[in-house]
């Protein structure tokens, strides 16, 4: 049996030497070393051998076997890396190619569509003020005269970080802070910046989006003011040829207040899905500060006036551009990006 054994060991050796692949090892293993390998079979012929003989035989069998294994797993590490070293020719990096150019980016829409507001109201002498998206929910409600358990708050779904810390649900906070910082001077700014809503994201609502508010205070400023200002501000970002129209509304820090119409930009105002049929689209919520407001603000309604408006961003610029659904802005697709 010892010969036989020796035999196998010898035949093993040699077929070993001449494998070139991995595959073919896992073949030799099997044919040698598996449960039914030869080793194997002729292991199982021990029974046959007188007891007095067999733990030598047993001892050398296991010898030979431990041996194959060693040598089998000397020729794995070999074979791979053969063929690591194979694949690496087969690849190999020609460093001297030109990279390929990286084009230059652009600015997002929004900050495009923000930039384009800003110029319009500059040039009606508007200064831009930056209030923060975290706000005190006195600044968001209270001073704004929408006091706890009132029914307004309802209009505006929020994000609370505490019972008293919020994420602002729109832009009108700022008022209260430009005029805070600003009084006894009269007022002319804008305050761009995103707003935060706890609603459901649609075709045409974000839980974040951008506003544009704008608050003028002054000694005699009336109605007339407020719908001059968005009437030029209407032409000027949606052509010259754009009607618009004042219906009345209801905010609680405005009084009055009103909604700031124009005519739809695709149909002309003949009606279409955009517009529902009805020929106008909102751009805006408007109205002249509420004496509270101005209160709070530290400005004595007495004496001074001022009127307010609050557009959002995207949902104008959904329109100028066509675009259907609002959360094209924000999913960073390069696709839809390039081409505004
Ligand atoms: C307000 O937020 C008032 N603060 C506006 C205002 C300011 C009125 C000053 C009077 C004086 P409203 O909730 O309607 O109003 O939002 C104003 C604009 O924000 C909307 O016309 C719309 O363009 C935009 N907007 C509101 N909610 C969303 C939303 N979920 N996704 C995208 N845009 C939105």
């Amino acid at each position: 049996m010892k010969e036989e054994l020796e035999k196998i060991k010898k035949e093993a050796e040699n077929s070993l030497q001449e494998l070139k692949s991995i595959d073919e090892l896992e073949k030799w293993f099997k044919e040698f070393l598996g449960k039914k390998g030869k080793l194997s079979r002729i292991l199982k012929g021990m029974r046959n051998i007188p007891p007095d003989k067999r733990p030598s035989v047993g001892a050398f069998a296991n010898e030979i076997k431990e041996f194959l294994k060693k040598e089998y797993s000397l020729k794995e590490k070999e074979l791979k890396k053969a063929k690591i070293e194979e694949e690496l020719k087969a690849k190999k990096l020609d460093i001297t190619l030109p990279g390929r150019p990286i084009g230059p980016g652009h600015l997002h829409i929004v900050t495009q569509t923000l930039r384009e507001i800003y110029k319009v109201f500059a040039s009606m002498g508007f200064q831009i003020y930056e209030a923060p998206d975290v706000e005190t929910e006195e600044n968001n409600f209270e001073l704004l005269n929408i006091p706890a358990y009132h029914p307004a708050r309802e209009m505006w779904d929020t994000f609370w970080i505490n019972d008293k810390v919020l994420l602002r649900t729109h832009t009108s906070p700022g008022q209260i802070r430009v005029m805070r910082e600003y009084y006894p001077e009269p007022i002319r700014v804008i305050l761009p910046g995103k707003c935060y809503r706890y609603e459901d994201i649609t075709a045409r609502s974000e839980h974040q989006f951008y506003q544009v508010e704008g608050l003028a205070v002054g000694h005699n400023i009336t109605l007339t003011d407020l719908k001059g200002t968005m009437i030029n501000a209407a032409k000027r970002l949606f052509g010259e040829e754009r009607k618009v129209r004042f219906r009345g509304s209801y905010f609680p820090f405005t009084e009055p207040s009103v909604e700031v119409d124009m005519d739809c930009i695709l149909c002309k105002g003949k009606g279409c899905r955009v517009c529902k049929y009805t020929g106008w689209l909102e751009i805006a919520g408007a109205g002249m500060t509420h004496p509270v407001v101005l209160k709070n603000g530290g400005y004595d309604p007495d004496e001074w006036t001022g009127f307010a408006f609050g557009m959002g961003v995207e949902r104008p610029a959904m329109l100028k551009y066509g675009i259907e659904d609002i959360r094209y802005f924000y999913k960073n697709d390069l696709r839809f990006l390039r081409q505004f």
